[in-house]
């Protein structure tokens, strides 16, 4: 395992390949891997790109990928589907450019998709992050589908948040979700090329207008992906919130949330197995969960009593 650090370090790819397959597998080496990794990360800056299903996302991602190289960034791209269960599918493969990026030795893209539960998704997205950056990526894209909660945990990984919408006829406002006005720093209408995305700004403008003044007001863009129209000025937008949120301290801010979350997160999880192995031990579980079916026993006497009895908790 230290070889497979010092080789990620010294640009290996198949290094870094590996050890977000450990991380992903939650191998039993992952706790070592990750502080072994963790002097080394802090540098990336990261950008969340979220929308529905088929907005392009991973178009816009395409056409970022060559604006960023051409300021010499190193790149990594992870992309995230929730509501798969395989990794390496949903998102890039299928694109033929981006397999041309993926020859590019400053480009590395992966897919990963739900293993076990969403939670650990995030999670896993989280730590993948931490070995790119490791690996010397300047900045770190992650793509995923927005389909609920699991995309809003996975953007409170990012330093600044894309979302990416279409102009749709009828409706189109009314169907973004409330947490997607949240989470967005930057909005992009792509498939501007498709009727109705003026009207699509204008609303998402007045949506916006109604939220209290904040010291960022996300630009809402339009972009046609497949031309490669309005890329310039996204990646200009993307920069300016960079160095918003560098300057105004929100980063900085942002980042000891996150690193409290974490720390909160893995304290919680410890403790909980720590718990359960000793009531595992100590306990008959069966039993008791049998009494508390047939009524004989209410849950929330059960669980003081269960706390109790393994010294966790002394109080009547
Ligand atoms: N007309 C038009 N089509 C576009 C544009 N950008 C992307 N598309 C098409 O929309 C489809 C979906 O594009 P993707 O980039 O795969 O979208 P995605 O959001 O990554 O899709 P998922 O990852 O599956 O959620 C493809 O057929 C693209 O060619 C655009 O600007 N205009
Ligand atoms: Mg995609």
């Amino acid at each position: 395992m230290q070889q497979l650090v010092e080789d990620l370090m010294s640009g290996s790819r198949r290094a870094a390949a590996r050890l977000i397959s450990l991380v992903e597998n939650d191998a039993p080496l992952k706790r070592e891997l990750l502080k072994e990794i963790f002097p080394h990360t802090g540098k990336a800056y990261v950008i969340g790109v979220t929308g529905a299903p088929g907005s392009g996302k991973s178009s816009l991602v395409d056409c970022l990928l060559q604006q960023m190289r051409a300021d010499d960034l190193k790149i990594g791209v992870i992309g995230v589907d929730p509501t798969s269960p395989f990794s390496g599918g949903a998102i890039l493969g299928d694109r033929i450019r981006m397999q041309e990026h993926a020859l590019d030795r400053d480009i590395f893209i992966r897919s990963m998709g739900t293993r076990g539960s969403l939670g650990g998704l995030a999670r896993a997205t989280r730590e993948a992050i931490q070995v790119l950056d490791a690996f010397g990526k300047d900045v770190v894209l992650i793509e995923t589908v927005g389909v609920g909660q699991s995309e809003v945990d996975i953007v409170r990984t990012a330093d600044s948040t894309m979302v990416v919408l279409t102009p749709a006829g009828g409706d189109s406002v009314q169907t973004i979700k409330a947490g997607i006005m949240e989470i967005a720093d930057i909005f992009v209408i792509n498939k501007a090329d498709l009727p109705g995305a003026e009207r699509t700004a204008t609303e998402i403008n007045m949506m916006l207008d109604m939220k209290e003044s904040d010291q960022w007001r996300p630009p809402v863009l339009s972009a046609v992906s497949v031309r490669s129209e309005g890329i310039g000025a996204v990646w200009d937008c993307l920069k300016d919130h960079r160095r918003f949120m560098e300057e105004s301290g929100r980063l900085m801010e942002i980042r000891r949330e996150r690193v409290r979350r974490e720390l909160t997160e893995q304290v919680e999880y410890l403790v909980k197995n720590r718990i359960w192995d000793q009531v595992k031990e100590q306990i008959e579980l069966e039993s008791l969960l049998e009494k508390i079916v047939l009524r004989r026993e209410d849950p929330y006497s059960a669980a003081y009593e269960l706390l109790e009895q393994i010294n966790f908790y002394s109080e009547g």
